[in-house]
Formats: structure tokens, sequence, C-alpha cells
């Protein structure tokens, strides 16, 4: 079918594809800079991800230096439509000679300079993490709540000098950046003070949140367990809502993967944006625990894009992707996550929400079944082509050749 075709078969529905690929092109999502080395980073190469982050596989070619990991984001990027930022991590501190390595309460605006300078070249907004893993200073497995004083003051200043950073970046780029707090904090087993690291978590985040950051939209995010913190985590979903509910332009961050596996996102988006000016989320996909397995286009994908749409959030829900899988080629991983979230979108973008909803006010489920699975086998591969045409990507399959390519060129050629 063409796209004349398909289009027509949506306007029956009452849908006008040309609307939802405008809108959905215009729509910025960030896209993660640690697919493409493991959550490595720069600031400890030897080290690897660890600490509070798991990541499994060994598939040759990871990046390894900046160069090598711009290069692999812009092959990965050039095959998704849409419009990109690029979510950064302070390990990904860049060192040279003026600017040597210090250790991560020290970093200021000048190494991640470079990276400011790549989003210009490309036309690409940034965003921000503290990287609050990976790092000799987790101790017991505890960062901003540990009992420990020197721990939670050097946590503490790493989390106020990535908030200064990013309200830098935002100064340079004229745009806001996203700055998400996450921590791994929590016991493996059965904990006999529960408040006391939720006392010592608030009172930390408010030293950290305490420097008014005109450009910074900050964030927190939370988690209900992980392997290795079975029994407790601190930054429960609880206790985010609470410190948000309380904490004027503080917003929750969900991440897809961080709840128990039958507790979806997509429910929670709408009750989060009655009550914060943004609702960032991680879209990623849980298998069984917090794998953060490669993107889908999946049914939970697609529930979280209607209810952006439906909510009619495309401008307060901040979109971020973050999957990590080391086991298959990574630049192919990251093109097939990010591919999938713009399907899942378009696809949102495409469906006849306005009638959906008078038909659930009326009260006539029987309609809103029949429609909503009605609407399913639309012609949407043809509007998706239609998409990564006039975006310049490729629409079909021959993506993939063009990642083969590059790993037969590049990647694989890494020792
Ligand atoms: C981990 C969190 C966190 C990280 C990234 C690397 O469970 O989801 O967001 O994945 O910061
Ligand atoms: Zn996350």
């Amino acid at each position: 079918m063409s796209y004349a075709e398909a289009k027509t078969a949506y306007v029956a529905f009452g849908v006008d594809t040309e609307e939802a690929l405008a809108r959905a092109a215009a729509m910025p999502v960030s896209i993660h800079c640690w697919q493409g080395d493991d959550v490595t980073g720069f600031d400890n190469p030897e080290g690897g991800a660890g600490n509070g982050i798991a990541v499994t596989g060994n598939y040759p070619g990871r990046a390894r230096t900046f160069e090598e990991l711009k290069a692999d984001f812009l092959e990965a990027v050039s095959l998704v439509p849409g419009t990109k930022r690029i979510n950064l991590h302070a390990a990904y501190a860049i060192f040279d000679d003026e600017h040597p390595w210090v250790d991560r309460d020290k970093l200021t605006y000048e190494h991640f300079a470079p990276w400011v300078a790549f989003a210009r070249e490309h036309g690409l907004g940034i965003d921000f993490n503290p990287t609050i893993f990976s790092h000799r200073m987790m101790v017991d497995g505890l960062s901003l709540s540990s009992p420990r004083e020197d721990v939670r003051r050097f946590w503490i200043d790493h989390c106020i000098a990535c908030r200064r950073i990013s309200e830098r970046i935002g100064e340079e780029l004229g745009d806001h950046v996203l700055c998400n707090i996450w921590i791994p904090d929590g016991y493996k087993d059965m904990p006999t003070d529960r408040l006391g690291p939720r006392e010592r978590l608030r009172d930390a985040l408010d030293e950290i949140l305490a420097e008014d950051c005109p450009h910074v939209i900050d964030a927190v995010e939370s988690k209900f367990f992980a392997v290795g913190v079975e029994s407790y985590t601190t930054g429960s979903p609880e206790f985010y809502t609470g410190y948000t509910a309380t904490h004027e332009g503080v917003n929750y961050l969900l991440d897809a993967g961080h709840f128990h596996p039958n507790e979806p996102i997509s429910e929670k988006i709408s009750s989060l944006l009655l009550f914060n000016d943004y609702v960032p989320l991680h879209v990623t996909r849980g298998v069984n625990w917090d794998s953060d397995h490669v993107v889908s286009f999946d049914d939970e994908t697609r529930e979280i894009c209607r209810e952006i749409v439906r909510c009619d959030a495309m401008d307060r829900v901040l979109v971020g992707l973050d999957f990590f899988d080391g086991s298959i080629n990574r630049v192919a991983a990251w093109t097939i996550g990010s591919r999938n979230f713009q399907k899942a979108l378009l696809a949102a973008l495409l469906e006849p929400h306005a009638e959906l909803r008078r038909l659930q006010d009326e009260g006539n489920f029987t309609k809103r079944l029949a429609l909503l699975e009605e609407v399913k086998t639309l012609p949407f591969a043809d509007v998706w082509a239609e998409y990564c045409r006039r975006a310049g990507v490729p629409a079909g399959f021959a993506w993939f050749d063009e990642v083969e390519r590059y790993e037969q060129e590049v990647t694989s050629k890494r020792a």
C-alpha cells in the first residue's frame, strides 16, 4: 500500500496522518550515551560498570574513547527518525592535558564542554545524570543515604557539581537540561532501620537542590528493588512521591523497569502529570527484573506513548531511553530500541483518541474495545515508512545493512 492509500484508511477513522507525522517528528527523545560502552564511562575505564549497576554481555567492539562513542552514537542516530537529545552521565567527563582527571566531586563544566561542542554541531539537546555507582565511595552499597558523613559529603558535592554543570550546559545551549538523580542505595537483607537512611537521603537532597538553577529541570528516580538490594531500597516510590510532592520544581522520574514486573508505568503517568511540572521517563524493558533490555515495539511501550498523547503531554513528559545490552551489536541495540520508541510514538498518534474517550464517557465499553482493537491493524507500516523517508533514514530493514557495514569497517576492528 502507498502512503496516500494509508492516509485514506486512517481518514476513515478520523485520524490525520499528516498531523501525526508532524507531531512525532517534533517530540524530543533523549538518547542515552551509555548504550555504547556498557555504562563504563571515561573516568575509570578499567573499572567498568559495577557497585550499584549491572550490565551483561561481552559482544566485541564497545566504544572505548570519546571519539569512538561519538562515532557510534552518530551512526545509530543516523538510522533513527525524530528529534534527538543526548543523555549524558557524569562518568563521561572528558579529561585531557588541559583538564586532567579529577574525582567526581570536583567535576566542572570544562569536562563537558567537548560534549556541548558535539551537541551544537549536530543540533542535539543534552540531558545529564550524576553517576552514583561504579565508584569506591559507594560504601556498603550506600551513597546519599550512607551513615558515613564523608560518604554523603562526597556524593552531595558530586550532585551539586552536576547541577552546576547542567546549568552551564543549559546556558550554553539556550535550553533546559534535565538533571536526574538516581542512587542504588539499599540492603540485600532485612534492614533493621528503614527510617534512618531515608532521613539522610531527604536531608542530602535538600542540600543538593538548594541552589537556584533556572536552566535545570530537576528529577529524582525511584526504584522498588534490584539484584543485590532485594530487601530495601532507600529511594523507593513512596519516598520520592512524598519528596517531589513537597518540593516545588523537583520532578519524579519513572523508569519502566523499576517497579514490580506487573506494575506498568503507563498507569502512573496521568497521576504524576496532575501534580508535577514534568514527568521524565526512562523507557526501558525489564525482563522479570530491571534488566534494561532493548526497548521493543511492545504493549507497554505503546501504552506509555498512548498515555503521553492522550494526556496531551508531549511537552511535559520528557522521554529518555535507558537500556544497555552488551550481548549484541551495541549500535544495532541503540538503533532498534530508538526506532521502536519512535514507532510506538507514531502509532499512538495514529489512534482516534477523542472518539475513544467519548465512548468511555458515554459508557459504551463494547464499542470502546471494538474500536481499540480495530485500529490496531490499520496500515501503520506505510505511515512509518513515510515518517522515515521524510526524516532521511532508511524506512525498511535496510538500516541493518548499514549497521553491518559499520561493524565490518569500524567496531569489529577494535581490539
Ligand atoms: C538504574 C537506573 C539508572 C541507570 C542509568 C545508567 O537502575 O535505571 O537510570 O540505568 O542512570
Ligand atoms: Zn533509569
